[in-house]
């Protein structure tokens, strides 16, 4: 196809006389036309990977490159003196996830169809996504995320299904999303929609009537669930999803020859955590529908299901109220109540029952009635078998298997840093981008002087990039010649941006004492908190503030800055990521699953600052010990502190002077000046009486190893060293090895 032509047919005029929009229309539908002209992954087995989220971010890159067009097109385009890289801001990005899990989807969705895998994604089609932040007066406020304009990636078809909810029906609209596969065919994204969607519901907050399901169920991304409407309104939205996900597998197989009873030739469902979880007893009750007895119907749906665990935090595993489910789904309660009654029969380890205190456990449907169960990362599973579910997994050990996240380096690699990819591709071939371990290849250059001062200046180049763009969008005067320490990810108490907050207030008063940096230190945050999470968001309250003290202190600034940018999102991730020096993967031992971030730092070059928790473990062991900076207590000391329940974070404070120094300085009238009492002190009383994730104990051995990465960034030779060995071991980390063993193990497509 000819993008020249393309245009002049659509608009009647070159490429030189459009507009940006013109042109973003253009390759859009052009890009569109391509893939659906690409073949489609096929076989008779499919896996339906079925998920809230989908964070796919902006598409028209990605698709561009994926489908082999990409250099063509920019080439067209800056002939004609226009800019791909502007073209790209008209989109607006999908955000339809929360963060990795989301992510993670998205990823699966492309190493898919680049595998040629005959898999699809089944979500909602949110006509808002994750709220988008703003900063006024230092604290976050959310407004709605439209992403959905008049021209997007969307295919409307013809399927709809009728969805009931006790009292009320609506039905249901199929939306497609091509995924491109990396020169390769094409899989599809569905997302479902209601016909009745309101979106003149929405004024310009994230505020609606909850009640009004047939009008709402669509509207947002997980709705606000700090009240009882927003948690009700939940469960409708993951029973749509799922009702319509089972008529869908269960039409397509039918269509394919299935007698339903030999469903598992067809099908494998990917349950991605417990928001999908309702499609076990639904598929049971679609099933019995179509004539099938409740043993039989259990048994199919016991060779189909597979859950993905994704989070050992207690508040994240998922129990519904019974009067909920009675509420929107009674349909479902019979069923439900069978699968309880049947795991009561059997089994005597009463924690493991579905139904408890009048809450159903979702988690515990899944692993009974699911034929396997994964962690996300080796230690997360681990942990999962000897602690977490260790009384599932004495039941069933032959079901716990371990899936180590991956991210697509299409994405997060190749359109992210053209200048590093295609840096590595002159020196080891195209080889990598097909089989990933390749990047292995790197490890002979490992000490070639030309190949360090290379990647050393690319990275120079991104770290000015960045610059450039934080500039223009969001007003920031950044300094490209300081090392750029970045921790993005979603704001929370667990993953612990309030550890990193500590080091730069002491890092701030050892400026003030006279102990400057010999190389200047610029700090970065993204990272949105849920809106009704008071703890987070006085977190980002304090990190506004000290951006504005530090930023602005002339015995300060000329040594270290502090930014928060506002509203992280892929995007801005696609830009941060490859001008990183030092990753900071803080989480408390224990907590953090996996984390795919770390995965994208380390195949762009940055050194891990990290604890050795979730995927951390895997990038030491791989890396080794040289070129990566853990701290922190271990997993286990951790699990054991909590057992005991005996973790006081004051005494730590009273011991440490420092810590109490840097501690305190959150209430000072420095900080008070700039910030609000009401958050400031909330948060100080929060850490000195609680510190539920443990910041204390790991506070100066957190300071040493910051101090020492920075000391040895200063041996220029010896970092790019280390950045190197990170890229050459990031092959591992690649989605398409993690998805090629879903399907070895779980799936078995082909
Ligand atoms: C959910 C919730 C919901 C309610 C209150 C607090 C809370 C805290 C955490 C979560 C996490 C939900 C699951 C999730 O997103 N897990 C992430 O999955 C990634 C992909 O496997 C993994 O890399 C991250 O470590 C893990 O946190």
């Amino acid at each position: 196809m000819n993008f020249t032509k393309v245009v002049e047919t659509k608009w009647n005029k070159s490429v030189a006389d459009c507009s940006n929009e013109e042109l973003y229309i253009a390759l859009l539908e052009m890009v569109k036309d391509l893939a659906k002209e690409k073949e489609s992954n096929a076989g008779k087995k499919k896996v339906y990977y079925i998920s809230a989220e989908f964070l796919i971010g902006k598409l028209l890159s990605n698709n561009l490159i994926n489908l082999g067009v990409y250099d063509e097109v920019k080439g067209i385009l800056e002939n004609a003196g226009k800019n791909l890289a502007e073209i790209e801001e008209i989109e607006m990005e999908p955000s339809l996830g929360n963060g990795g899990l989301g992510r993670l989807a998205a990823c699966f969705l492309d190493s898919m169809a680049t595998l040629g895998l005959n898999g699809d994604g089944v979500g909602l089609n949110y006509h808002f996504g994750l709220f988008k932040q703003v900063f006024d007066n230092n604290l976050q406020k959310e407004t709605p995320n439209p992403w959905i304009t008049e021209n997007s990636w969307l295919n409307r078809t013809e399927v709809c299904y009728p969805v009931d909810f006790g009292g009320m029906r609506v039905w249901s609209r199929m939306y497609d999303i091509d995924v491109c596969g990396y020169n390769n065919r094409t899989t599809k994204l569905h997302l479902f929609d209601i016909e009745s969607v309101s979106e003149i519901m929405v004024d310009d907050t994230i505020h609606f009537d909850k009640e009004d399901i047939a009008r709402n169920l669509t509207l947002f991304l997980y709705p606000d669930d700090s009240d009882e409407q927003g948690r009700l309104l939940r469960v409708y939205q993951q029973y749509f999803m799922v009702s319509n996900a089972a008529h869908l597998i269960l039409d397509e197989a039918v269509e394919k020859g299935s007698n339903l009873y030999d469903l598992a030739d067809y099908v494998a469902i990917q349950i991605n955590d417990t928001h999908p979880s309702m499609v076990i007893p639904e598929l049971i009750r679609q099933l019995g529908q179509r004539g099938m007895l409740m043993d039989d119907a259990i048994a199919v749906v016991k060779k189909v299901c597979a859950y993905t665990n994704h989070t050992i935090l207690a508040e994240a595993l998922e129990k519904w109220p019974l009067y909920f489910l009675e509420k929107a789904v009674p349909q479902l309660m019979p069923i439900i109540r069978e699968l309880d009654n049947r795991v009561r029969k059997d089994i005597t380890d009463e924690s493991t029952y579905i139904i408890k205190d009048n809450l159903v456990h979702m988690a515990h449907m899944d692993i009974h009635y699911g034929y396997s169960v994964n962690g996300v990362a080796y230690l997360h599973t681990e942990i999962l078998k000897n602690t977490e579910l260790n009384n599932f997994y004495k039941l069933y050990p032959e079901k716990f298997n371990n899936k180590t996240n991956g991210i697509t380096f299409r994405r997060w690699f190749m359109e992210c840093n053209p200048e590093l990819s295609s840096y590595v591709t002159s020196l080891i071939g195209e080889g990598w981008k097909k089989d990933a371990s390749e990047l292995d290849k790197l490890s002979t250059y490992l000490d070639d002087a030309e190949v360090q001062s290379q990647i050393l200046a690319i990275k120079e180049g991104k770290k000015v990039d960045l610059k450039n763009y934080l500039a223009a969008t969001q007003g920031l005067n950044v300094n490209p010649e300081s090392i750029f320490d970045i921790q993005v990810k979603r704001l929370h108490e667990y993953k612990r941006q309030q550890l990193n907050v500590l080091y730069i207030i002491h890092k701030y008063m050892e400026i003030k004492a006279g102990n400057k940096p010999s190389k200047p230190i610029t700090v970065f945050f993204g990272a949105k908190a849920a809106p009704a999470y008071i703890i987070a968001k006085d977190i980002i309250h304090l990190i506004l503030c000290l951006q504005q003290i530090i930023n602005n202190d002339p015995d300060v600034s000329p040594y270290l800055n502090v930014f928060m940018v506002e509203n992280y999102n892929v995007t801005l991730a696609e830009r941060l990521i490859p001008a990183c020096d030092i990753s900071e993967q803080i989480s408390l031992a224990s907590k953090e699953a996996s984390g795919t971030g770390n995965m994208k730092f380390m195949l762009n070059g940055a050194v891990t600052l990290g604890t050795m928790d979730g995927a951390n473990v895997e990038i030491a062991e791989l890396v080794g010990k040289d070129n990566i900076y853990t701290f922190g207590e271990d997993s286990q000391t951790v699990i054991d502190r909590y057992e005991r329940g005996d973790y006081c974070s004051r005494a730590y404070y009273e011991a440490d002077p420092e810590l109490k120094r840097a501690v305190d300085f959150i209430v000072s009238d420095t900080v008070m000046n700039v910030g609000t009492r009401e958050n400031l002190e909330r948060l100080y009383n929060e850490l000195l009486n609680k510190d539920w994730f443990m910041t204390f104990p790991d506070f100066q051995e957190y300071v040493a190893t910051r101090e020492k990465a920075y000391a040895d960034y200063e041996n220029r030779e010896e970092w790019a060293r280390k950045m190197l060995v990170n890229i050459s071991k990031a092959g591992f980390f690649s989605s398409d090895r993690t998805i090629e063993q879903y399907n070895a193990d779980i799936w078995k497509l082909n």
